[in-house]
């Protein structure tokens, strides 16, 4: 498969034809998918979340840039926007701070949207984490707005993730409300020239503090990423981190865990790819709904009927 081919070989070209592959599910998707799996597994996701407008698309942008000029790595990029019906290069806000990238050879950008389903685009983010992963990026940095459940199982796939919060009580309560503080591995407390940074790192610190089981204590790092202040402090509570998981054996584990559940996630995808193709081609489930309809089966009969003409 000469797209796969490219793509290992490091053609950018390639990279974003595969990633459009992935992402719409067009043919050749899992031609492409098992030709690059066995290549997959060296390059390490950082997720980056918070509430809206903390600062996340800025960081990556920042981080990116350190990263690039002080350590050499190539960096690919995850802009996912669950509340954005569109998916392409990159969406317009990222576009405009993201330009300085655009001629760097070592920086992929990628922005995703819903498409319809949200459920759908955690499982294309990881797709898409695979094709970077494949294409020889060294670090893959995935920014979602920290809101629901969906960003949440996004975060999943990442090794370690960043939340992002800034200065004024209000932004870790909404955090701790969107049940992602417990999720994170390092805090950034982005915007630290604003009043009352050093008070919400005294406040994310105690609150951590009070969580003495845990053998890992995320660090809280003040960053301004308008400034390029932080971001080596940033990176290095990221390393730490990553070392941390490496020397505990926990990030081998953790990635088994991942690609085991992924399994199962794409069985009950197929599953219900089936059914419902099944459902439009056969007369027989139409029969069986209406069954229900009338009242003449209860929906757990029904759904046995189904499942028994789906293994016949
Ligand atoms: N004062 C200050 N403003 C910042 C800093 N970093 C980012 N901002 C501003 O915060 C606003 C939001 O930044 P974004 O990077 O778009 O935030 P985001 O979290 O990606 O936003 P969404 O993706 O919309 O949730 C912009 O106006 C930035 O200029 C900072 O360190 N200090
Ligand atoms: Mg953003």
């Amino acid at each position: 498969m000469k797209l796969a081919e490219d793509l290992l070989a490091g053609n950018r070209r390639a990279l974003a034809k595969a990633i459009t592959v992935v992402e719409n599910g067009t043919e050749g998707k899992k031609e492409l998918l098992a030709k690059i799996y066995p290549h997959t597994g060296n390059a390490y996701v950082v997720g980056i979340t918070g509430s809206p407008g903390a600062g996340k698309s800025s960081l990556v942008d920042r981080l990116t840039e350190h990263i690039r000029k002080h350590y050499g790595l190539t960096v690919g990029i995850i802009a996912v926007d669950p509340t954005s019906p569109f998916s392409g290069g990159a969406l317009l806000g990222d576009r405009i701070r993201m330009q300085d990238h655009v001629l760097d050879e070592g920086v992929f950008i990628r922005s995703m949207g819903t498409r319809g389903s949200l459920g759908g685009l955690s499982r294309a983010t990881k797709e898409v984490i695979k094709v970077l992963d494949a294409s020889g990026m060294d670090i893959i940095l995935v920014e979602t707005v920290g809101v629901g459940q969906s960003e949440l199982d996004i975060m999943n796939a990442a090794d370690t993730t960043v939340v992002v919060l800034t200065p004024g009580a209000g932004d870790i309560i909404q955090t701790l409300k969107a049940g992602i503080m417990e999720i994170a591995d390092v805090f950034a407390v982005n915007k630290a020239d604003l009043e009352g940074a050093d008070r919400t790192v005294t406040e994310v610190e105690s609150m951590l503090e009070l969580d003495k089981e845990r053998d890992w204590t995320p660090p809280v790092v003040p960053v301004i990423s308008l400034h390029n202040k932080g971001l080596d402090q940033l990176y290095q509570a990221i390393l730490k981190h990553k070392e941390y998981l490496t020397e505990s054996g926990q990030l081998a584990v953790h990635r088994q865990q991942r690609l085991k559940s992924e399994v199962v996630e794409v069985v009950l995808e197929q599953l219900k790819q089936k059914i419902t193709r099944e459902f439009k081609e056969s007369g027989n489930f139409e029969e069986t709904l209406e069954k229900v309809v009338k009242r003449e089966i209860d929906p757990y009969q029904a759904s046995e009927v189904i499942l028994g003409a789906l293994i016949r």
